[in-house]
């Protein structure tokens, strides 16, 4: 057996995946190498192909009223992926666009992702087709309540513990947690993310976004730069583009854009913190940065990796918001370095330039681990019913990321010394999830 033939055969089963094969392909191009260089045997061939299949994929249907007490229907789903190091953990994403292919795709990504914060997290992802645009502040409550009157049999704090993703955030997973504990009635904290009065940890908020820039200085330091004063594109104006930018502009880095589906704003001097609060509040009053007014910003609908040079380029929005065309211009803008804040942002194309090109790639599964990271500090937390400070919190992520970036280095680095992250990334996540699988007698 050979991972071609396991990418075949994939690519044959699951045709109507194109996303999930996407992930697949960017993993074995990283772990095929790994594996003929190790003698992996027909059995670790075997494992590998057993990895590949979520342990249990659950879809229900989700009823609800609106506010004109008219019935509605969504489809609810959890993908259980793996559960070999710890529970299944992966967040909830609440977008029109959400089906199996991308969900698949998004718990495969967690796999290797919850492996290399090295704590022990198993992985999964959820969500529904559910559009929270438009819908009023009842609406959610009523959609979120009646999607945990399914989803609680499935889940427990030893067992499937979900968070947050696109359209999910602190409100949504405090509804979401206010339902479980009316079913349940028990006080165990079984979403992660949630508010501090209720069991939420310091830091989470932030996480995503502060953990990404933690990444981002350490790839830097690698050839001995610093991100003081370099100029920065984000995209996304979301959870982890705003605190993104705003770990950025504390670091003296001078963040130019933000985006979101319409199109983006651009500052060439570079956004303010007290902006950043600004487009944040307009953002959760469901504005689009179009209405949004900044004192010097001008909006467009271009491309933002096309029209805006830059020496940092952080993708924070969604999956494939990156194609070939726009790599390669960021690649001509003379960018020093790309950082993954979304899931996969870059497609096969992209990736592939800028894995050719002489700028630092950080992966999303290494870059945008301190989320999931600081939702596994928030379990320890439950557990111990203690909370722990801010500066505490924000110490442990900041050593987590340093250790991802290790691993990163140990499995990635290449003959000229040069560090490839995105193998790094695969094969250090791998090889901990695969001990593991092993020692199971999976
Ligand atoms: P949010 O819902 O807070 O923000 C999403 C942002 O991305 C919004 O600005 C949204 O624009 C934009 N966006 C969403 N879909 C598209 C699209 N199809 N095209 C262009 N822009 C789009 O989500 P998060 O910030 O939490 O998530 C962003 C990314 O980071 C996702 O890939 C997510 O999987 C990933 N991630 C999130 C983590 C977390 O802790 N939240 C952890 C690790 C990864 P608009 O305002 O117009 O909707
Ligand atoms: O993609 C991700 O890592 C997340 N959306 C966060 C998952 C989590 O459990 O905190």
């Amino acid at each position: 057996m050979s991972t071609d033939s396991i990418l075949q055969n994939v690519k044959q089963k699951y045709s109507h995946q194109p996303i999930f094969i996407q992930t697949v392909t960017e993993f074995l191009e990283s772990a095929g190498p790994y594996l003929t260089f190790v003698n992996a045997t027909d059995e670790d061939y075997k494992r590998l192909k057993g990895l590949l299949i979520p342990e249990r994929i659950i879809s229900f249907r989700v009823t609800w009223t609106d506010d004109a007490q008219n019935i509605q229907y969504n489809t609810g789903y959890r993908i259980q992926y793996n559960s070999a190091l710890g529970p299944y953990k992966g967040g909830l994403r609440f977008d029109p666009s959400v089906n199996e292919d991308i969900l698949k795709f998004l718990g495969f990504e967690q796999i290797f992702k919850n492996a290399l914060t090295g704590l022990p997290l198993g992985a999964g992802k959820g969500g529904s087709d559910f559009d929270p645009k438009g819908k009023s502040d009842t609406e959610i409550r009523s959609f979120t309540r009646a999607f945990m009157t399914e989803l609680y049999r499935h889940i427990g704090i030893e067992t499937d513990v979900p968070a947050g993703d696109i359209g999910v955030g602190g409100r949504e997973i405090g509804y979401l947690y206010g339902m479980y504990k009316q079913i349940v009635n028990k006080n165990e904290g079984v979403l992660t993310g949630k508010g501090i009065s209720f069991g939420g940890s310091q830091g989470r908020t932030e996480a995503t976004g502060y953990g990404a820039i933690y990444f981002a200085a350490q790839m830097l330091a690698t050839i001995d730069e610093t991100l003081v004063r370099k100029t920065a594109v984000v995209s996304g104006s979301g959870n982890v583009a705003l605190y993104a930018a705003r770990k950025l502009i504390q670091e003296g880095a001078v963040v130019k854009t933000l985006s979101d589906r319409g199109g983006y704003l651009v500052k060439q001097e570079g956004f303010t913190a007290v902006e950043t609060d600004f487009i944040e509040s307009e953002k959760s009053a469901r504005k689009s940065l179009a209405d949004i007014s900044i004192e010097g910003a001008t909006y467009s609908e271009g491309s933002v990796w096309i029209d805006v040079q830059a020496d940092l380029y952080f993708p924070c929005a969604t999956q494939n918001e990156i194609n070939g065309v726009q790599a390669q211009a960021i690649v001509d803008h003379g960018a020093v370095l790309v950082a993954e804040g979304a899931n996969m942002p870059s497609d096969l194309d992209a990736l592939h330039i800028f894995k050719g090109a002489k700028l630092l790639f950080g992966p999303a599964k290494a870059v945008n681990a301190g989320g999931v990271a600081v939702s596994g500090l928030e379990m320890s937390q439950n557990a111990s019913h203690l909370p722990w400070t801010a500066e505490v919190v924000d110490q442990k992520l900041r050593e987590i990321m340093g250790q991802i970036h290790q691993t990163c280095v140990q499995y990635g680095t290449k003959d000229d010394s040069s560090v490839d992250y995105v193998d790094g990334a695969n094969i250090g996540g791998f090889v901990r999830v695969f001990e593991a699988m092993k020692g199971l007698g999976w």
